[in-house]
């Protein structure tokens, strides 16, 4: 692979402190097309690799509006290679409604030798090849509000407006300290920037299982935005953040709130079969050579106890509001899933 730049948008390696790069493709597909970009079925296509816990943000909230048939997949590689990520899962290496072999190309398409990293997930215009959007803290978003025309009769409201400064805010605290957190700690240069960013996150979780001790979700009785981004953290916890990026002061599975909260929300359609394990251990183990010399994935964890009964309805809550579950995973798109029956 001969990677070690983080494979996270990290732009600074080295002796250099972690920072993550600003998305460099901002514009926004919206009900309105302010940007050039309206919503409309068939226009776009989501491009993930399965790995990515910002690109499965997009992964779960597209399953829980039922936007399937509106904004169609791409699943690439998850290894990337140095020309980035890649469609080597599909027939021929080539993404079949793109035709292209890298995701580099969609973005040469719209601009050529920009200089940011080519990262997931991002939103390709079908017809003209190009790039539309790689901003992943905006890309969910859209989909839950400006998409809202698409949604599948029952969706859930993922972003309720009455509630969006409470998510904001949390979701913010839960972006410095855990979701990036875990990428401070892991590619640290030195003892003290480690020792920061895994006390913080830690110190995080604490507060975060506090707050679901007597809650069943983050923000009100239902599943938002909050959750979503908490949860495509926590699944890769023991799996790669624990042993990789050396956040071990405990297990997710040793932490009763967290780990029963993360197992609720895996065995909820739309979150657990959009996981793949092995793509995750793949990745991160082999892509960070710069942590990783030898590429050993290892054999650990079992993962059989992500479908253990956790006991949260207990708590009450309503999770899909006044809406109903997503269907089952559209043929094609299923993931292996080891311990989910
Ligand atoms: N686009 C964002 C976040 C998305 C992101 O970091 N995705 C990762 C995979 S988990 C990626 O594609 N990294 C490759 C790169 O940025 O060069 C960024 O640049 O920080």
């Amino acid at each position: 692979m001969g990677r070690d730049d983080g494979g996270g948008g990290n732009r600074s390696y080295g002796r250099k402190k972690f920072k993550r790069s600003r998305a460099h493709f901002a514009d926004r597909i919206t009900a309105d097309g302010r940007d050039g970009w309206p919503v409309e079925a068939g226009r776009y296509r989501l491009v993930v690799s399965r790995a990515c816990p910002w690109a499965s943000r997009a992964l779960v909230s597209r399953r829980l509006l039922g936007l399937e048939d509106a904004l169609s997949l791409a699943v690439t590689d998850p290894l990337q290679d140095d020309r980035s990520w890649r469609f080597t899962l599909d027939p021929d290496g080539r993404d079949p409604v793109l035709g292209i072999r890298y995701l580099s190309e969609a973005y040469d398409r719209r601009e050529t030798d920009y200089p940011g990293g080519v990262s997931v997930p991002a939103v390709v215009d079908v017809e003209s090849g190009a790039l539309v959007t790689n901003d992943y803290q905006q890309i969910t978003l859209d989909l839950a509000t400006e998409w809202a025309a698409l949604h599948r009769e029952g969706a859930p409201d993922l972003y309720p407006r009455a509630r969006r400064d409470e998510i904001d805010a949390l979701a913010e605290d839960v972006f410095q300290d855990v979701n990036n957190g875990v990428y401070r700690a892991g590619f640290a240069t030195d003892q003290e920037e480690y020792e920061a960013a895994c006390t913080a996150l830690f110190r995080r979780l604490e507060l975060l299982a506090g707050r679901l001790e007597r809650q069943r979700y983050l923000v009100g009785d239902t599943i938002t935005e909050a959750d979503i981004r908490l949860f495509t953290t926590l699944v890769r916890f023991d799996a790669v953040y624990h042993g990789h990026f050396k956040c071990n002061r405990w297990k997710l599975t040793e932490n009763r709130v967290l780990w029963a909260y993360a197992r609720d929300l895996y065995q909820t359609p739309g979150f657990g079969d959009t996981v793949d394990f092995d793509h995750i251990k793949r990745h991160y183990y082999q892509v960070h050579t710069g942590i990783n010399p030898s590429g050993i994935v290892p054999l650990g964890p079992d993962l059989s106890g992500w479908t253990a009964p956790h006991h949260r309805a207990e708590l009450g809550g309503r999770p899909f509001g006044d809406g109903t579950p997503p269907g089952p995973v559209r043929a094609g798109e299923e993931v292996p899933a080891p311990g989910r029956p």
